[in-house]
């Protein structure tokens, strides 16, 4: 019979060095919930289903222990389980994950687990590097300071050849975008190689600056396999670029520790393409919370986050927890700028601004290009729509004096 029971102590007051994981559980069996519990903090720490011989007693102190069990209804809990940092090698995500986010989401005991959060001791948050420029850095380089950053991403996202991105680009910093990314699955394909895309959009990038007297950024991605997204990072590094992006989900925690350590003169840009499929739903997986901890604890500088108005599924609670996860005191580790993006159009600024403020980077795709007068246009409504919010007047008084807004409101809003 499994020992799970002895994993439960509900006096256990954790110590500093311990660290913290709150999970949503969902037995299998309703009468079996403490057992479930038990198992999940065995499995993710030194047991296994059945006690073993070649178990010694030096090994308890590495045991978890499941400290805090608040029952919901009559089959379901929310839980916190202590883990020893001992139980852990410092400085490697991939090892952290799979003891307490492996095997426990497979268990037979469990219908639902989800990592909810994870609280991480001083110790191990200090076995990474953390953002190289944070908030802080980003604003300097780009030079503004009281204001969110504005981007787009270019579309369609993917098929243009190099020169037609690159003039999308031009245009959208023509028109007002601060920053112009890649899309997530844009990499190197044959109808646009990442040299190529490098040069040709830096160089347009240079040109919109002169003509806009404002500097601008490209967050072109790096996303490959490790040896050959490093490399290509050296060569956005040379090319004077200061930013790059990464799908952190497809190129894996050890990639990113990876990106991180190299510790190029490069902003790293976070793009999440894929954490739906464990962050959804509510009774089984992670919680977008512990990515953006574990992101901002190996050291990218920003990363989406949600928008609470836009396409995606994420609610306005989800999307201030993401952001508080970024930004609060996190032993002295830099803040990372939270970026929001997907199904943005310039009229949702006044909400998303009510809701982040002015930390924060709005990332308009189709909102940008899809405005009836095209990219330039576009670009420049987004522009006036934050101006507007920031002055809170009304879009509609805004658009009477500001015609991309009007052509916008005329397009995604009601008639004026
Ligand atoms: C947005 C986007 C981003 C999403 C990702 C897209 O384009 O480029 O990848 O923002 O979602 O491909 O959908 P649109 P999230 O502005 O045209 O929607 O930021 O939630 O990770
Ligand atoms: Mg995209």
């Amino acid at each position: 019979m499994s020992n799970y029971l002895n994993y439960i102590d509900q006096d256990y007051k954790p110590s500093k060095n311990d660290l913290i994981c709150e999970f949503f559980i969902k037995p299998k069996d309703p009468n079996e919930l403490d057992n479930a519990i038990g198992g999940v903090a065995a499995e993710s720490s030194i047991g296994t289903w059945t006690e073993t011989a070649t178990a010694k007693s030096y090994m308890a102190k590495l045991a978890a222990k499941v400290f805090y069990i608040k029952k919901i209804g009559n089959n379901s809990a929310n839980i916190k389980i202590a883990y020893p940092s001992d139980l852990f090698e410092l400085g490697n995500v991939p090892d952290i994950m799979s003891s307490i986010a492996g095997n426990v989401f497979g268990m037979k005991e469990v219908d639902g687990l989800r990592l909810n959060d994870i609280i991480f001791p001083k110790n191990i948050v200090k076995s990474f590097k953390g953002p190289k420029y944070g908030i802080e850095g980003v604003r300097k380089i780009i030079g503004i300071k009281d204001r969110p950053l504005m981007g787009t991403i270019v579309k369609p996202k993917i098929g243009l050849n190099v020169k037609d991105h690159a003039q999308v680009a031009y245009d959208a910093w023509l028109g007002g975008c601060d920053v112009v990314k890649d899309d997530e699955n844009l990499s190197s394909q044959k109808f646009n190689k990442f040299e190529d895309r490098l040069k040709e959009t830096v160089k347009m990038k240079e040109k919109a600056e002169k003509i806009t007297g404002e500097k601008k950024m490209y967050m072109i991605n790096v996303t490959a396999e490790t040896k050959e997204m490093l490399r290509r990072a050296k060569l956005v590094e040379d090319s004077g670029n200061e930013y790059a992006m990464v799908d952190v989900v497809t190129v894996g925690w050890s990639a990113l520790q990876t990106l991180r350590d190299a510790n190029f003169n490069l902003v790293l840009h976070a793009h999440r393409a894929g954490h739906a499929a464990f962050d959804r739903n509510v009774e089984h997986g992670i919680n977008m919370k512990v990515v953006a901890r574990i992101v901002r604890m190996i050291g990218l500088d920003q990363l989406h986050i949600g928008t609470a108005v836009g396409k995606m599924f994420e609610t306005h609670d989800d999307v201030i927890e993401n952001i508080k996860a970024l930004t609060e005191e996190f032993y002295g580790v830099k803040k990372v700028f939270p970026v929001a993006s997907g199904g943005l159009e310039p009229l949702m600024a006044p909400a998303l601004y009510n809701i982040m403020g002015k930390e924060v980077i709005m990332q308009f795709g189709g909102g940008i290009h899809g405005h009836p007068q095209g990219t330039i246009a576009g670009a420049t409504a987004a522009r006036q729509a934050i101006d507007a919010a920031m002055k809170k007047i009304s879009l509609e008084e805004y658009a009477k004096s500001h015609k991309e807004l009007k052509q916008a409101l005329e397009k995604w809003g009601k008639k004026i």
